[in-house]
């Protein structure tokens, strides 16, 4: 009687693993992810916020509509796109944003950086999946309007990775254009060490990348935290430690 019981207990718990593989995409990723494609470009970018760069009109755009936090909001609220481009040595972002008010009331760079108007750039450098609260399995690189990019360390303490990321804007009219070039690491990568180097990328290369926006426009808390990613259930801001949210990036000649 006890055996029949574990028999059918394990049939059960084979049941739902082969359910719960077949509602996902791949094992370590959630269903509906986006593919985002990145053309190569020939030579590095100049880092100012002016997309004048003929490889950036190879590239798509993606949009930013899916809302994680706050109520609907106005296209002159926000608005938000990007796309990719890359060459052997960087990940290169183009943001082209509207947004009614420009605000950084945390000036201390480690301060409730997500409540200011902040751009997240989410990136697994081997498209993994898994948990990097606390790990570099992958980065959520917070850029601020001072151009500083924040993660949270291995220590569990915010720090700062400006060293990893190049990053300018600029307004036109009533838009923001953001341009960023990233270096890319793997989940190898040691907070104070001076061993670690950026990977060296190559066509076919596949990556989790997803991009978000924190809106803030003068409350004392972000108003919405809009990205690229559908979150169907769950807590739907977590992109900050769940990888297996990101979409690919697939790296193309
Ligand atoms: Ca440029
Ligand atoms: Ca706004
Ligand atoms: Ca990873
Ligand atoms: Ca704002």
């Amino acid at each position: 009687m006890k055996e029949n019981f574990c028999v059918a207990r394990r049939m059960t718990a084979l049941l739902l693993v082969t359910v719960a593989a077949a509602a996902c995409a791949d094992s370590n990723h959630y269903n509906d992810r986006s593919e985002y494609r990145a053309p190569k470009a020939a030579h590095e970018l100049s880092i100012d916020g002016v997309a004048d760069e003929a490889i950036w009109q190879q590239a798509q755009w993606h949009d930013l509509t899916r809302r994680w936090l706050g109520p609907e909001y106005s296209a002159e609220d926000f608005e938000g796109r990007f796309k990719v481009v890359w060459t052997e040595s960087k990940l290169y972002i183009l943001g082209e944003f509207t947004d009614d008010i420009l605000i950084d009331t945390h000036r201390d760079p480690l301060v409730q950086y997500w409540d200011d108007d902040c751009l997240e750039i989410f990136l697994d450098e081997d498209f993994s999946g898994g948990d990097h609260q606390f790990n570099h399995n992958a980065f959520a690189y917070h850029m601020s309007l001072d151009n500083q990019a924040i993660d949270i360390g291995t220590d569990k303490q915010a720090r700062n990775y400006s060293h990893h990321v190049e990053s300018r804007w600029k307004q036109q009219g009533n838009k923001i254009t953001w341009e960023l070039a990233i270096d890319i690491y793997t989940d190898a990568y040691e907070d104070d060490s001076n061993a670690n180097h950026p990977v060296k990328l190559s066509a076919g290369k596949v990556m989790g990348l997803m991009v978000a926006y924190c809106d803030n426009d003068g409350s004392e808390l972000r108003e919405n935290f809009i990205g690229s990613e559908l979150v169907a259930e769950g807590p739907k801001d977590r992109g900050w430690i769940d990888a297996g949210l990101f979409g690919s990036l697939v790296l193309v000649e």
